[in-house]
């Protein structure tokens, strides 16, 4: 076997010991296609006031401006579908954010398995990212063979549907090479379009994230939520699953095996009252590890009020 195929077994075998869902691996490359569908979306305002998907465009298209020299991305997915739901009619909040913040639990994860994979291979370069830094991680899950993105945005995969989140290690390791993922299994299906509560689908698969609830709620940092959208958040206070929720793919999602995962009892149980009477002291000890605190307090009490009234 060759050092190169011995290798990425090594790091798939590491991935699925670790727990990841999925690891698919794509060679590193500029994403020409994927720079203009960026920059026709920045073009028509589409991020709003997300400021942060302005910066670092050539960073954003090229991993090798990311980690220098770098030959490979490899890309894991990671299933947060909760066993347990929000009872109805209390403000929802999005199934990401019920338990801990994902940015942490993954962040750690990722440098484990970098860490087993410098044990097994020696010593490489190599940085992983969630979410939060500059890598286009739907079109490298899409590259890595992983699955394909939907017509509403999200990246779908045939066994688990989209309920994961997206992490990517660049490295410059030479490894092999999964085959893009080519079909699109969406068919004839609008659910997700026809669903959207604020119209942000739209066709070609661009979702407009100024139009999205998960904007509103929890990117837009004014005080005010634009009067427009008044009687369109179907009760969502954090973030919006509904074009998740109606996807034929999500019917077969099955509970997350990670703990940090776990939906906290206030998140799951609290009732609009509840949150109404939520002083800011509670809200900081109670979501201290809680994708909540990106919102803040004000942010939140914001957000009930405009579902509210
Ligand atoms: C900014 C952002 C948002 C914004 C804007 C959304 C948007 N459409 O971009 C807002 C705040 C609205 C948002 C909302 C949500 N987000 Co968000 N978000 C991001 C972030 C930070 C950047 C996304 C980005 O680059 N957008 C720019 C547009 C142009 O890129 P794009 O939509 O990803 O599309 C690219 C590719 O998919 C590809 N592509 C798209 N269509 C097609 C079609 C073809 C044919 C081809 C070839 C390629 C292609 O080209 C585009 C690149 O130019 C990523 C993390 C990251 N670093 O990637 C998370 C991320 C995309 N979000 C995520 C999640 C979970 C959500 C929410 C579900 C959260 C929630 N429940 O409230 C919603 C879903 C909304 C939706 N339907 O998209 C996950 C998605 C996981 C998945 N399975 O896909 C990510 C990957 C975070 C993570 N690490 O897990 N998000
Ligand atoms: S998350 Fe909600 S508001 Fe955003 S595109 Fe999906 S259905 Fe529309
Ligand atoms: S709801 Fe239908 S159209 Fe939308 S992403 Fe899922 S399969 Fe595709």
């Amino acid at each position: 076997m060759s050092n190169t195929a011995r290798h990425t077994r090594i790091i798939k075998t590491i991935a699925a010991d670790m727990g990841f869902d999925h690891c698919g691996i794509a060679k590193a490359h500029r994403l020409e296609e994927d720079a203009r569908r960026l920059e026709n979306w920045l073009n028509k305002g589409m991020h709003g006031t997300m400021q942060y998907m302005e910066d670092h465009f050539d960073l954003r298209i090229d991993p090798s401006k990311l980690v220098p020299g770098a030959r490979s991305v490899i890309t894991l997915l990671f299933n947060y579908f909760p066993a347990q739901q929000q009872p109805p009619g209390v403000p929802k909040i999005s199934k990401y954010a019920l338990g801990n913040d994902y940015h942490e639990v993954i962040r750690t994860k990722l440098k484990l398995f970098l860490q087993k994979i410098k044990e097994q291979v020696g010593e490489i370069s190599g940085r992983g990212f969630v979410d939060s830094a500059p890598v286009l991680e739907r079109s490298w899950a899409q590259n890595a063979g992983i699955g394909w993105v939907g017509k509403n945005g999200n990246l779908i995969s045939k066994q688990g549907g989209s309920f994961f989140f997206i992490a990517t290690l660049i490295t410059d390791l030479e490894l092999e090479y999964d085959a893009p993922f080519i079909k699109d299994h969406c068919g004839t299906c609008t659910k997700c379009i026809d669903a959207c509560p604020t119209e942000a689908i739209l066709p070609d698969k661009v979702v407009d994230g100024s139009k999205c609830i998960s904007y509103f709620t929890i990117e837009l940092k004014e005080a005010l939520i634009p009067g427009a959208m008044k009687g369109k958040f179907d009760n969502w206070m954090f973030g919006c699953d509904v074009c998740q929720d109606v996807c034929p793919w999500n019917r077969f999602s099955k509970p997350t095996h990670e703990l940090n995962f776990t939906p906290l009892p206030e998140v799951l149980h609290f009732t609009k009252n509840d949150w109404e009477e939520l002083t800011e002291e509670n809200f900081k000890t109670i979501f201290r590890n809680s994708p909540l605190r990106r919102s803040k307090y004000q942010g939140i009490k914001r957000n009930l009020k405009f579902i509210s009234h």
